[in-house]
């Protein structure tokens, strides 16, 4: 049996060179220029790349890559890994409007990672040079092109010897720049999440060969767990096919997504929930007349909460263009068990179960709560009281316990962090446990996410630290008080969640609480874009603390939904009455 991916490769190679490995859709339309990647040419690549590396001497050090998406991010992250060099994913900078945030971001974790050296497209390797003098965290970091590295280079490689417990990349977990966190992810864990996926999706080698080995077509962000875990290197691991383009190309045009699975006819695809809802706002007849998609075996939807009406909507809607019934696919994961832990079955419509505990019935059917699926092979899922860390009885609700091979390593350089997240016992349970920070409940061994107890804010599948948000605010006016705003996400139905920020002014600011209520508006829109729900402003010591004086988002949270926040001023975009307008 393969001891990584790197043997993976060098195998398929061997086997069926000249299928493609992944194609990649340059302007995200399925009739536009196309990029082709075989497994030959990948495997030449990324051994290319990885003596590079190898000749450097970076063997065991850390390496940033820095590439917009396409096909060179996948050579040289597999070329770190073949060369035993850690490969860590973040978002290039790029755009004007983005330029200051991702800069900050890369820094940050250049720093964390302690990279030696960072791997990136021309563009943003160019870019780096020209701001080199002006950046000290670039001293003594080699930078190089991927593409400028000769195929000759490859000749020279050499077998790193990876065992299953070597870190093979550092995840981190996306967007927190206050407190960077690079979850350790082994070449066991891959292989491990991997066979998972595999199992759990339905990737038997028949029906690979049933679909021509087209697996996958994906928009997703490579250096996130999702896109990257799921179909790069699920791809990689079956020597399948994948169709990638860019995620921004999803977004600008939300139909290239349905018709790229028209065209290509994968047999898994998908995205965050909300992604499903894009697709929903942009479905009109013609387009509908142009798609087939009847390949669509798997359309996983996770990353965020799955909502039962996004479900009923997207099947009803594109049943007429041959989506199946039993296509959605909710799923639950996250990067500190490398990927996949809970998902359904590639042939059975979701399970919806309604407040009552009943099952859905008539209108109801909307609001009722999606399930999961269930532990894949090799992971335990347990439902834990996180007060008293004891199992909580079959349907309790309680904190999502993980066990298993998939659970990574731990948090790169945070012993602390690493103990509290990944250390977790509980009696009569052998071995350790990864809480997840986030609530639900089992009902016959099928997982159902009902919350999060961690403070993290998911929007339209990216992930955002409240810390973050809180900084950006406090920092648009002096009058803010530092350490004292509160960000938390309130419900928006199907929109999804929506941010709230709640901010303590000092005295003396009274008079300009509606200028400094849109200075936060357009800091949270411009540094993280969002669109910010209610910024509420309150009097020094309104927001609740710890006694060692942490804020208490969950509850600031509760008293504005409640009503019994003594609000100076603010603004408030909510529809409902929830949100209830505080100026
Ligand atoms: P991340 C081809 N969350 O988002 C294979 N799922 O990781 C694809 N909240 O660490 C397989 N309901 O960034 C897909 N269902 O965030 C595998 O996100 C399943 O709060 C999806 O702690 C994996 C998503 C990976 C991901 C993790 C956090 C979680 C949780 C939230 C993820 C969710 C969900 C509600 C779900």
């Amino acid at each position: 049996m393969a001891r990584s991916l790197v043997e993976l490769l060098t195998t398929h190679a061997e086997n069926h060179p000249d299928r493609t490995a992944y194609r990649h859709l340059v302007t995200g339309d399925s009739d536009g220029e196309i990029q082709h990647l075989t497994y030959a040419r990948l495997l030449t690549r990324s051994r290319a790349v990885a003596a590079w590396l190898q000749e450097r001497g970076l063997a065991g050090s850390r390496a940033m890559l820095l590439h917009p998406p396409g096909l060179e991010f996948i050579c040289a992250y597999l070329g770190c890994l073949a060369a035993g060099v850690v490969a860590v994913p973040a978002v290039p900078p790029q755009g004007r409007s983005q330029n200051h945030r991702a800069l900050l971001r890369t820094k940050r974790l250049l720093a964390d990672a302690d990279a030696k050296v960072i791997l990136g497209g021309r563009e943003v390797i160019a870019a780096l040079g020209a701001m080199a003098d002006h950046l000290p965290e670039l001293d003594g970091v080699t930078r190089v092109a991927t593409e400028e590295i000769p195929d000759e280079a490859a000749g020279a490689w050499r077998d790193p010897g990876l065992a299953p417990d070597s870190v093979a990349f550092l995840q981190y977990t996306s967007g927190s720049t206050s407190v960077p966190r690079g979850v350790m992810v082994t070449h066991g864990n891959l292989l491990h999440n991997e066979r998972l996926i595999t199992e759990r999706m339905g990737h038997t080698p028949d029906t690979i060969e049933e679909y021509g080995h087209e697996l996958f077509v994906s928009w997703l962000p490579v250096y996130h767990d999702m896109g990257l875990i799921g179909p790069v290197l699920n791809t990689l691991y079956l020597g399948a096919t994948a169709t990638l383009f860019s995620p921004l190309h999803f977004l600008q045009r939300p139909a290239r997504w349905l018709t790229a699975v028209s065209r290509f006819r994968p047999h898994s695809s998908g995205g965050p929930n909300f992604a499903y809802e894009l697709c929903l706002k942009h479905a009109t007849p013609q387009l509908l007349d142009q798609l087939d998609l009847s390949s669509w075996k798997v359309a996983f939807n996770g990353a965020e909460p799955v909502r039962a009406a996004t479900l009923r909507r997207f099947t009803d809607t594109f049943a007429e263009a041959g989506f199946r019934r039993t296509a959605p696919y909710p799923c639950y994961g996250l990067a500190e068990a490398t990927l996949m832990v809970t998902g359904g079955s590639a042939d059975t419509p979701p399970s919806l179960l309604a407040a009552d505990g009943d099952g859905p019935h008539g209108g109801e059917a909307d609001a009722a709560a999606v399930g999961c699926g269930r532990p894949g092979p090799g992971l335990t899922v347990v439902i834990a009281d996180p007060e008293r860390q004891k199992e909580r009885p079959e349907g309790g609700v309680g904190e999502i316990w993980v066990g298993g091979a998939s659970v990574a390593k731990g948090y790169w350089r945070n012993a602390l962090a690493t103990r509290e997240t990944f250390r977790a016992t509980l009696p009569g349970r052998t071995g350790r446990f990864l809480r997840t920070g986030d609530l639900g409940f089992l009902r016959d061994g099928e997982l159902f996410v009902t919350g999060r107890l961690k403070d993290l804010i998911v929007i339209d599948g990216r992930n955002h630290y409240p810390q973050d948000l809180e900084l950006s605010a406090e920092l648009s006016h002096p009058a803010l008080r530092p350490g004292c705003t509160a960000a938390f996400a309130v419900d928006g139905g199907t929109e999804g969640e929506q941010p709230v920020m709640v901010a303590e002014l000092t005295p003396d600011a009274a008079g300009e609480t509606e200028k400094i209520g849109d200075l936060i508006r357009s800091a949270i829109g411009e540094a993280h874009g969002l669109s910010v729900r209610a910024v509420v402003l309150v009097h020094p010591g309104t927001i609740p603390k710890t006694s060692s004086g942490k804020i208490q988002r969950r509850a600031t949270r509760a008293a504005y939904l409640d009503g019994t926040l003594a609000v100076v001023g603010g603004s408030d975009t909510g529809q409902t009455g929830e949100g209830r307008p505080v100026t």
